[in-house]
């Protein structure tokens, strides 16, 4: 009899490994648990002042996220960045601002069919140039009608975009280079947005356009993708991260949907308004293939940048099919959405490891790369974050 012949592998029900949908569950349960006592806990550690060896033990060799405080206080920005002296200074730059009419960009959202149905789309953000100016007063004077706006453009563009602030912040972190020997930094990014904003549940990737060794590459994906490590530090204000290991992978759905995003109306009123993009200026087009002009109350007329947020050199969410058929394979639940409404739909989410944590100004969350993350602001706020080449090891291996 030829091996595995007749054996309970073969029946019904069963994987070819032999695992079936019983065992598979006591799998899922038996991750979790483990996952949840021995690795993840129940809470993000705090830092202060930690030595290297300390965030080596504690974060780094742990694969765990960490809150890390004492990073920052001789940072320039923590003495002179609030929203009126960076307007001071930078008024009259034109800047990269994401709007919505919800404060969701690269999310999963339900729409309206022609036949009067609904279905589920990925959505794109409107990226608009603006004046720094008109962006300070979008956001010191919303208006009930106007589109949410979020300077969380990416793309390194503390580094490539703010000439005028980029000193205020170190190029690298030293705790950062003590430990992992001065690793390239791949991008320092800007982040103002306030309550109204939500960032989706993610992980970081860097799209990279140069030819890279192939064991770097996400092989799921026909698109080069380095995975990063992020340091993301809260200079004023307050943002809360949903997190997720990386092992959650086997409860978090991702699922392909066609991308649509944000372009401007004919006929938008941001001239009467001053600038001041209003919700109905924005209309939600397939394929996120808008040449419209995108000056929002700017002096230049320069066309829209229609680069998404998986576009080369920025985070993605979970991968582009790397296809030119505008799918995007993308989580489509908000973990801080009512729970049972959640797994009522996805019953695996209840396996899951959340952790939740709440920075305030002066604290740097350390990432490691391919965790999970969902963000939000409580209040303005103001952040960089620094992403850090990851090489790959044995965790790698493990999380595929
Ligand atoms: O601050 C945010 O809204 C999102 C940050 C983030 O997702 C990231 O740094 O990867």
């Amino acid at each position: 009899m030829r091996a595995g012949a007749g054996s309970d592998d073969r029946a019904p029900g069963r994987s070819p490994c032999g695992a079936g949908s019983e065992d598979r569950s006591k799998l899922r349960r038996v991750l979790s648990k483990v996952t949840r006592d021995y690795w993840v806990g129940n809470e993000v550690e705090v830092l202060e002042y930690p030595t290297a060896i300390e965030f080596m033990r504690r974060a780094v060799c742990a694969y765990r996220p960490v809150i890390i405080r004492g990073l920052m206080d001789d940072w320039r920005a923590m003495e002179y960045w609030d929203l009126e002296n960076m307007n001071e200074l930078m008024k009259d730059a034109e800047i990269s601002v994401n709007l919505t009419p919800d404060g969701l960009a690269d999310a999963v959202k339900s729409v309206p069919t022609d036949n009067g149905n609904e279905k589920r789309v990925f959505t794109y953000p409107y990226e608009c140039t603006m004046p720094f100016s008109t962006f300070y007063r979008m956001m010191e004077e919303p208006e009930e009608d106007d589109a949410v706006p979020y300077l969380s453009e990416q793309n390194d563009n503390l580094r490539q975009k703010f000439q005028q602030v980029v000193n205020d912040v170190p190029s690298s972190l030293p705790l950062v280079d003590e430990v992992f020997g001065n690793p390239e930094t791949e991008a320092i990014n800007l982040w103002i947005g306030d309550e109204r904003s939500v960032t989706s549940l993610h992980k970081d990737h860097f799209e990279v356009s140069s030819v890279v060794s192939c064991y770097c590459l996400c092989f799921t994906t026909a698109i080069p993708i380095l995975f990063v490590q992020n340091f993301y530090c809260v200079v004023c204000g307050e943002k809360t991260f949903t997190l997720f290991p990386p092992t959650d992978t086997a409860f978090i759905p991702e699922e392909k949907f066609e991308s649509c995003g944000y372009s401007l109306t004919v006929g938008s009123s941001s001239e009467r308004n001053h600038g001041h993009m209003k919700k109905s200026d924005l209309v939600l087009n397939n394929n996120n293939n808008s040449t419209e002009a995108s000056t929002c109350g700017s002096s230049s007329d320069s066309a829209a940048n229609t680069t998404n947020n998986c576009g080369s050199g920025c985070a993605g969410g979970v991968e582009s099919d790397g296809s030119s058929s505008g799918m995007i394979s993308w989580i489509p639940i908000d973990p801080d959405d009512e729970y049972s409404s959640i797994v009522d739909r996805y019953p695996q989410f209840v396996h899951a490891n959340p952790l939740r944590c709440t920075l305030y100004r002066g604290d740097v969350l350390y990432i490691p790369a391919m965790w999970y993350h969902r963000v939000s602001q409580n209040c303005l706020t103001i952040a960089v974050n620094y992403w850090v080449e990851q090489s790959f090891d044995f965790r790698w291996v493990v999380c595929h």
